[in-house]
Parts: C-alpha cells; sequence; structure tokens
C-alpha cells in the first residue's frame, strides 16, 4: 500500500497510531534501538573516577534532555486541545465547495486547542484574557483552520500594529511583570494611545473574559473570510462556535483564587469532562453577507474591532463539533499543533480585513521559529489526512523520502508530476476578486468610528454585567501607576458613556469626566450579553455535598442521586478523606477534605441535615467560609432540616429561609421538611441551572 491510500483510508486517530509508543512490557533501548543493561550508573574510571566520554548512553540521554525545550507561542503559549469530530448539519453547497460542509452527517477528524492570550506556558487558567479557540479540519481536501477566539471582536485593525499590541500586555521588559494580566501601566498606556482598542476593551473587562470551562464559551472567526460557491459567486462570512451547555463565566474574585488554588482550572476541566464520557459540544454557526451588501451596514465590515450582531445578520446553524478524545502526549499533540488563519480548503477564501491579510504572513513565519524549520507540516498531529505531492524539498528534520529524480516544474523527465490540478478535480482556485487602488497607508473612513459599538456593547448589557465591567476597570485601571494614564482611560470613555466613565474614575482617584455619550441612546442587542444564554441545564456542573459522622442518609443520597440523574457530579467534602457515618449507621466515601478544595471548585453546595453532622460542621471556620464563599460568588447553596442551621450561622444574609416548605431566594433552597426531598432536590437543580444569582451582590 502506498503513503497515499493509506492515508485517504485512516481517520486522524489512525493516522496517528504509527507514530504512538507503548512501553508496556518492553526493554530500555537508546536512540538507535540498542537495547539498554544499566541506567543508574554512568560509566566511570574505577567507583569513585570520572565518567568516561564514551559513555554513549550517558551522552545521547544527557543531550536530548538539554534540548527539550522549544520557544513557546509568542501569544497563546498556556493551552489545552482534544480530539473529536465535526459533523455536517446540512448542505451548504449553495454557498460554499467546502468538501466537509455539502453532506448532511458527514464526519470530520478535527484538533481543537483552546488557550490565554498573554500568560506565559506556565501560566494559570483562570487570567483575566481573551481566549483562543483554534480548530483544524482535517478535511478530504486538506487541512482548514479556524484560528479564533471566545469575543468576536479584535483590539486593533491592522496585523502591522499586532507586535505593538503585544508588546504592551506582555509583562513590562525591565522587571518581567505581571505575568498573565493586561492589570498594568504598558497596555493601558497602549489602550489610550490607540482608540481602536475602546471596542474590544469592554469586551475584554467583561465576564467573557472570564469563563467558567472552555466548554462554556463560544468561538468566533473574528475576521472576515468569504464562502465561494462552485459557480465562483462569494459571499463574505464570520463563523461562530455555540456550546450547548451555554456561556458562563467564573467571578472575578473566583478566577482570581482559582489561579492559586488549581492554576490547572480549565485543562483539568476539559479533560475530566472527556474521561466522564461528557463530551465538549459546540455548534458551528455562519454569518452571511451578500457581496451588494458589503457597504449597507453603519460599520465597515471588513473592520475586525466591529462585531456582525446576530440581530442585523442572522447566524445560520451548520454543524456540530464535539471533543471526545484527549491527547496521549501534551508535547506531541498541543504544543506542535500549528494552525493558521491561511490554511483554507476550496470553498472558503479571504477577505481584505487588514487584520486578517497580516495574520496570513504571520503564522508561518512563527512556526518557522517555534517548531524549528520549514517541515513542521510533517509533525503528526499537523500533516492533513489528504495525500502531500510537491517539490518543497529538504530543510531541518525532512520526514518524506520523495523519490524520482525530478523536483521542479514544468518538467519532461517525471512525466511533469506533480501537475496543478484543474479547478474541477479540486485545485485551489482564488476568489477572483476586482482590486484596484492607489497604494497608501491609510483605512477606510468607517474604520474611524471606535465607539459606536461599544456603545451599543454597554447598552445591551445586563445591569449585574455593567456593574462587572465597572468592577474590572477598578481592577484593571487601579493598577495603573501612571495617573495620566488612568485619566486618559476615563476621558476615553466617557465616549462610550458619561455613567460609566464617572464610575471609573471614582474608583482609580482621578477626576470624572466633564461631558461624555450617553450609551442609552445606543442599538441594543440582546445577543451581546450572556444573560440571555442557556440556562435550562446542570449538565457537568460540580456540587460540593458537606457532611461529616451523623449525616442523615436519606436526605444526601436523594439528591445526590437526582443531581446525577440531571447529569450534574457532586463529591462529598469532609473533615478528613476516608469513610462517613450516617445516622442509619450506612457508610459513604468522602471524595475531598478542606484542606485539598474549596468552594471556587464547584458550581453549588448542598448541606444534608442530620443533627451530629451539622453540629460538627457548624463549629469549623473553614466550612463557615466554604459556605459564606459560594453565597459571595453567587452560587446555589441548598440545605436541608438540620442543614439550614448551617446556613444561619454563616455570615449569608438578605434571602428568606424554609420554615417548614421549600423555599427558593436567590439562589438558596432550604426546606425543614426532608419529606418533600424530591420536589426540594427539583428546586435546587433549578437554582444551579440559572448558573449565578447576580440578584445576591446588592447585599
Ligand atoms: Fe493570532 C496564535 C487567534 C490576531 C499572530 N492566534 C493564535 C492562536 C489563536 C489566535 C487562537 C493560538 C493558536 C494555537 O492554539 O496554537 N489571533 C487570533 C485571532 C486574532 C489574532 C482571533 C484576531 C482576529 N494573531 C493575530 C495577529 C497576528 C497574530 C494580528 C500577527 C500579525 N497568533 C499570531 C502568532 C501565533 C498566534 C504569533 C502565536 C503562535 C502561533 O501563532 O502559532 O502567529
Amino acid at each position: 500500500m502506498n503513503k497515499d491510500e493509506k492515508i485517504d483510508k485512516k481517520s486522524k486517530i489512525e493516522d496517528l497510531e504509527e507514530f504512538r509508543e507503548y512501553p508496556e512490557g518492553k526493554g530500555l533501548t537508546t536512540d538507535q534501538g540498542v537495547k539498554v543493561n544499566h541506567t543508574d550508573d554512568s560509566l566511570k574510571a574505577g567507583k569513585r573516577g570520572p565518567t568516561l566520554m564514551e559513555d554513549f548512553h550517558f551522552r545521547e540521554k544527557i543531550t536530548h534532555f538539554d534540548h527539550e525545550r522549544i520557544p513557546e507561542r509568542i501569544v497563546h503559549a498556556r493551552g489545552a486541545g482534544a480530539h473529536g469530530y465535526f459533523e455536517c448539519y446540512e448542505s451548504m453547497s449553495e454557498y460554499t465547495m467546502a468538501k466537509f460542509l455539502q453532506e448532511p452527517g458527514k464526519k470530520t477528524p478535527v484538533f481543537v486547542r483552546f488557550s490565554t492570550v498573554a500568560g506565559f506556558r506556565g501560566s494559570a487558567d483562570t487570567a483575566r484574557d481573551v481566549r483562543g479557540f483554534a480548530t483544524k479540519f482535517y478535511t478530504e481536501d486538506g487541512n482548514y483552520d479556524i484560528v479564533g477566539n471566545n469575543i468576536p471582536i479584535f483590539f486593533i485593525q491592522d496585523a502591522i500594529k499586532f507586535p505593538d499590541l503585544i508588546h504592551s500586555v506582555k509583562p513590562e521588559p525591565d522587571n518581567e511583570i505581571p505575568q498573565a494580566s493586561t492589570a498594568h501601566d504598558t497596555f493601558y498606556d497602549f489602550v489610550v494611545s490607540a482608540p481602536e482598542t475602546t471596542h474590544m476593551i469592554m469586551w475584554a473587562l467583561s465576564d467573557r473574559a472570564i469563563p467558567r470551562s472552555y466548554r462554556m464559551m463560544e468561538g468566533f472567526s473574528v475576521n472576515t473570510f468569504r464562502f465561494v460557491n462552485s459557480e465562483g459567486k462569494g459571499r463574505f462570512i464570520k463563523f461562530i462556535w455555540k456550546p450547548l451547555l451555554g456561556v458562563h463565566s467564573l467571578v472575578w474574585d473566583e478566577s482570581m483564587k482559582l489561579g492559586g488554588e488549581d492554576p490547572d482550572y480549565h485543562r483539568r476541566d476539559l479533560y475530566d469532562a472527556i474521561d466522564n464520557g461528557d463530551y465538549p459540544e459546540y455548534e458551528l454557526y455562519v454569518q452571511m453577507i451578500e457581496e451588494e451588501d458589503e457597504h449597507n451596514f453603519d460599520f465597515d465590515i471588513l473592520d475586525p474591532t466591529k462585531h456582525w450582531p446576530e440581530e442585523l445578520i442572522p447566524p445560520k446553524k451548520i454543524g456540530k463539533l464535539v471533543l471526545n478524545r484527549k491527547p496521549d502526549n501534551f508535547f506531541a499533540e498541543v504544543e506542535q499543533v500549528a494552525f493558521c488563519p491561511g490554511n483554507v480548503v476550496p470553498g472558503i477564501d479571504f477577505s481584505n480585513d487588514p487584520l486578517l491579510q497580516g495574520r496570513l504572513f504571520s503564522y508561518i513565519d512563527t512556526q518557522l521559529i517555534r517548531l524549528g524549520g520549514p517541515n513542521f507540516h510533517e509533525i503528526p498531529i499537523n500533516r492533513p489526512l489528504a495525500p502531500v505531492h510537491n517539490n518543497q524539498r529538504d530543510g531541518y528534520h525532512r520526514h518524506t523520502i520523495n523519490t524520482g529524480k525530478t523536483s521542479y516544474f514544468p518538467n519532461t523527465l517525471g512525466d511533469n508530476c506533480p501537475k496543478p490540478v484543474p479547478k474541477e478535480d479540486g485545485g485551489y482556485v482564488h476568489y477572483m476578486e476586482k482590486v484596484e487602488g492607489k497604494k497608501i497607508r491609510d483605512r477606510s473612513d468607517k474604520f474611524k468610528d471606535f465607539y459606536s459599538q461599544a456603545r451599543s456593547f454597554y447598552n445591551s448589557m445586563s445591569e449585574p454585567e455593567k456593574q462587572h465591567i465597572i468592577s474590572a476597570f477598578h481592577f484593571e485601571v487601579g493598577k495603573v501607576e501612571s495617573k495620566e494614564v488612568r485619566q486618559k482611560m476615563v476621558d476615553q470613555f466617557a465616549n462610550v458613556d458619561k455613567g460609566l466613565a464617572v464610575a471609573i474614575a471614582k474608583g482609580v482617584g482621578v477626576s470624572p469626566p466633564s461631558d461624555g455619550a450617553d450609551s442609552s441612546n445606543a442599538d441594543n442587542f440582546p445577543s451581546f450579553s450572556m444573560e440571555n444564554t442557556v440556562k435550562n441545564t446542570v449538565k457537568t456542573r460540580k456540587v460540593a455535598i458537606l457532611a461529616e459522622n451523623g449525616f442523615n442518609y436519606d436526605e444526601l443520597v436523594n439528591v445526590k442521586d437526582a443531581l446525577k440523574d440531571a447529569g450534574a457530579n457532586s463529591e462529598i467534602i469532609s473533615m478528613y478523606l476516608g469513610m462517613i457515618k450516617a445516622d442509619n449507621g450506612q457508610e459513604i466515601e468522602v471524595d475531598r477534605n478542606y484542606i485539598s478544595t474549596a468552594s471556587t471548585q464547584f458550581d453549588a453546595v448542598y448541606v444534608p441535615g442530620g443533627k451530629e453532622s451539622v453540629d460538627t460542621l457548624k463549629k469549623r471556620g473553614d466550612v463557615i467560609h466554604f459556605v459564606n464563599e459560594a453565597f459571595k460568588h453567587c452560587k446555589a447553596i441548598a440545605a436541608v432540616s438540620e442543614g439550614v442551621d448551617l446556613l444561619t450561622k454563616s455570615d449569608i444574609t438578605g434571602f428568606s429561609i424554609s420554615k417548614g416548605e421549600i423555599t427558593s431566594d436567590k439562589g438558596v433552597v432550604t426546606t425543614i421538611d426532608n419529606t418533600q426531598i424530591k420536589n426540594f432536590a427539583k428546586s435546587f437543580i433549578d437554582a444551579i441551572a440559572m448558573h449565578r444569582h447576580w440578584n445576591r451582590e446588592t447585599k
């Protein structure tokens, strides 16, 4: 079987099998395959003598170790990835020739990498940041990459400014502080110097930038691309991934704490979900604009700092992404995967979005240094399932053994092969866009409206979301030492909303603006707000059950079972690991002790009754803190019979508590009548599905 046939018939997972290594039951060898018989001592001249140069095993082992590290990505260094598939829902042949979008039910293997932008490779997952959402489709027509983010727009309009943006956001060059944070002088100095950043700052300081999970965030292509159908008709498009679990965030205090308590929070969440068979799922939508409508919007559709509101350009659902397999080796797959927005297939083409145009150059260029030469497309995770034939040759780490004498085209000695492929047979033909113009360093006039959509965004936020944005400004701008930059921030954001600017000024010790815009006159797009997301499921949510010896068995087990039936996971938290005994003598295993976990790692808390158990809980500071903190983070809290006493003992206030019947107020669900336990569990599940109870924040 030759290489083409082999690759054609395999899935990506099978394709990778050729490269997997299984150590079970195997003997140790050198890289040359020589069996090693001793690896604890280097070869020495005498027991106490110097190590000998001829110890090839020692030299090889140390040399390889010395060269283990490669440069991390200049941006998006911190991330996690998974394999899966994309399933097409309906034929898109009317709009695009892309083969993976032609047949309903057709599955295409994918590899996805999620990431933060600013932090180094070892930084915390939960930092306030934009998240990367990059997808490689191994299609029969070659690899297609959507290299997107979880925010639909970008900071700058032209790629030429990207190095400036990133230099400003990365740790400052003199002291390399701060790590994975925009909250410092150089970043906001750049923001006030480049007002095109305003709209993106509004999104980046919203709850979108602290997602609850990679599984609960959207993904956007950000840039404008083109669909091209078989007749050569083009349409402008943008892609959106929508998670089936809805779009949900952490709260800021929680995300900061998680940065210390579990820096791998999102990575762990992704891999735990796959281990549990709760495969992350997202639906792919496409927004399309006819070419004749290109200029019919208030914004320029090529401007990457502008969103295409769903209310104006309704997204069409076209397929589903399922992530069902973890990588076997993080370095080989997640670290070495190389995405590029320029990896397109017939039926998908570019627009003149100036940010995209620059990206088309940057990604290949960065892989050359990061992955050490021009053959990175041959690394197993990067190589397409589609066959590769061309006259590219040699270079570091070449794997392909090209046969024959000719490595040029045209040729006669090799029958002119490999030959260009006609369009009808799948040869890529660039969209024939008419382009005319004078060479000029400028941008179109609509690009220069920096504030209209920022106003719409603010106006579309719910009241709690607005408050979170103001708090984020207080944190971020509050960390800026230059008073001048802080003042300029207030002045700049007065162009978005005067009330917002006044609120920012109050928190950061500078003067409020004398004048400013009124965002309430701007368009209101409900799709901008996370308040309007999916809130009908508790699938994969984590619930902490607080119990000690003497807990009420039925109260604990009935609720635990109801949570499981609804798809949520629960863990029993107690003072010590091991078994705890119920009031009926039955034992149950503890999952975590207080020292090794925190309320931040759960979506909700449940306290079953049992006098002895609750008496113990009430005496412990760490338990009281657990409940207080979950309450502060607006999570659902439930307690039954004596468990309710624990809530009254804690500092949480401002909600009604059961006097017998089931009471559900601001996400606190209580009852002192345990005959109602099934209905009680249902109310608790409804409260968890709301994700957070922001109406508590006024307290
Ligand atoms: Fe970028 C990585 C997304 C603008 C240059 N970018 C990178 C990754 C994502 C994005 C998700 C990580 C891919 C992975 O997981 O390996 N980038 C975006 C989006 C942008 C954007 C949505 C705006 C629309 N990027 C952008 C510009 C430039 C770059 C304007 C340069 C001119 N991006 C890079 C890069 C990276 C990268 C330096 C670093 C590592 C890599 O490419 O492979 O080339």
